[in-house]
């Protein structure tokens, strides 16, 4: 662990990480008061992975929590009141009420994408936010999250595909946690490293240690750097442990005693607690004065949850069906002139570049597709289009961004 962030940006990630592990000790309690509506699931013992990842994030960038992350809500600024209406349920909930656990977001202001169950799916879709945020002129980063039994979903080599050939400004995080509900991880992937995945698709990747917050923070800001300088996506593959089961139902009574014991020696957060101490960053008072805020701020979190009601029976039936601008109220946020980017003009240069793009090279650089009786990917000038493509030198197409190729030109360059 090095030291090299503020002293306030140290103890920001204890805290986060508090707070992380004290909303979901509420929640546990909650849930056996039987105030939780669904399911409940638990981060115990990865909480370094969300808080590190999320907290390596800009304002205005975006990310999508799996159910493992309430840390990265937190640390992009949700309220704990709202995880906990969300999980009861409750009218003043950032859903209303019509949907449970973690499965809200906040287009406006936080830059926040639902959930979606279906494993993996969040990876096409955030590659698609990264996308939108290069087309409107914006500088964003999108980073969602991946469980172990998630990366062998179909949906996650297509979306890490599309991310790469795209050089989308993505950076997925990889929870090996070494459990997919019973299933261990090397019943189900014939790697020893999941990060190996990125290489199929010509992808940087790093493997971490998911237990070190200093270490996720310090990969996490370095991947999203390289993003955001258009080096395409990255693949972060997070060593952890799953300390509970599946969810609260699941008693995870498969785990070898051993396993557990090795994992809960190595807590992310009683680690981290002794780097402080040892760089005179924290100590006792400073600990309790901490643990005295999130206790008192959960307090009052929690009770407003719980004197918030639930939703009237006839609120039902409403917002089931788009309604048009009440539903969809949210407007693209462009920064450079819509014209330039709409048709007829949709073909001009975008103001962000990205080197490489189309190329057939991925950030790692050295897969480039070239086969046998390839050509170099074909360009056409404004002027030309329409007519026959211009074969560029690789280097000259490598600078250039995407560009309208006439179909017959991108079949000649494929063939
Ligand atoms: C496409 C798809 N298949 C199956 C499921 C059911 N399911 C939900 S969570 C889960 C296990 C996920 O394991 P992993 O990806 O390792 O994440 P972890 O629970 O360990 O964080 C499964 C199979 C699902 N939600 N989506
Ligand atoms: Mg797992």
């Amino acid at each position: 662990m090095k030291k090299e962030l503020t002293r306030q940006q140290y103890l920001d990630l204890y805290y986060y990480m508090r707070l992380n592990r004290a909303v979901e000790e509420m929640m546990v309690k909650l849930f056996r008061q039987n105030k939780i509506v669904g399911g409940l699931y638990s981060s115990l013992g990865q909480e370094a992975i969300s808080v590190g990842t999320a907290y390596a994030l800009e304002k205005k960038d975006w990310l999508a929590p799996m159910i493992r992350n309430i840390g990265a809500l937190l640390v992009k600024g949700v309220r704990p009141r709202d995880v906990f209406m969300q999980h009861m349920a409750k009218y003043d909930s950032p859903t209303k009420g019509k949907d449970g656990t973690s499965h809200f977001g906040d287009l406006d202001n936080l830059h926040i994408v639902s959930p979606i169950s279906m494993l993996g799916d969040l990876i096409p879709v955030m590659t698609g936010v990264a996308m939108a945020g290069r087309y409107l002129g914006q500088r964003i980063v999108a980073m969602t999250w991946i469980g172990d039994g998630g990366s062998s979903t179909g949906v996650f080599h297509e979306g890490l595909n599309f991310a790469a050939v795209q050089k989308a400004p993505f950076v997925l995080i990889l929870e090996n946690n070494l459990w997919a509900y019973s299933t261990p991880v090397r019943k189900q992937v014939p790697l020893e490293n999941l990060a190996d995945r990125a290489k199929a698709y010509g992808i940087e990747s790093y493997i971490v240690d998911g237990n070190n917050v200093l270490a996720m923070y310090s990969t996490a800001k370095e991947a999203v750097e390289q993003a955001r300088a258009g080096e395409g996506p990255i693949l972060i593959e997070a060593k952890t442990f799953r300390r509970m089961g599946h969810a609260q139902h699941d008693p995870a009574e498969y785990v070898p005693k051993e396993m557990r014991a090795y994992w809960e020696a190595r807590d992310p957060i009683a680690l981290y607690e002794k780097f402080l101490t040892g760089e005179n960053l924290l100590d006792a008072k400073g600990r309790k004065e901490i643990e005295e805020k999130i206790n008192t701020l959960l307090a009052k979190e929690r009770d407003f949850a719980e004197n918030s009601p639930l939703p009237p029976p006839e609120f039902a039936e409403t917002g089931v069906y788009c309604t048009g601008d009440d539903c969809h109220k949210i407007r693209a946020k462009w920064e450079r002139p819509i014209a330039e980017v709409t048709p007829p003009r949709s073909s001009v240069e975008a103001v962000w570049t990205v080197p490489g793009f189309g190329s057939g090279k991925g950030s790692g650089g050295a897969h480039a597709p070239i086969h046998f009786g390839d050509t170099q990917p074909a360009e056409t000038k404004p002027a030309e289009a329409g007519k026959s493509a211009v074969q560029a030198p690789a280097k000259a197409a490598a600078k250039k961004t995407v560009k309208a190729v006439p179909a017959s030109a991108s079949r000649k360059a494929r063939r």
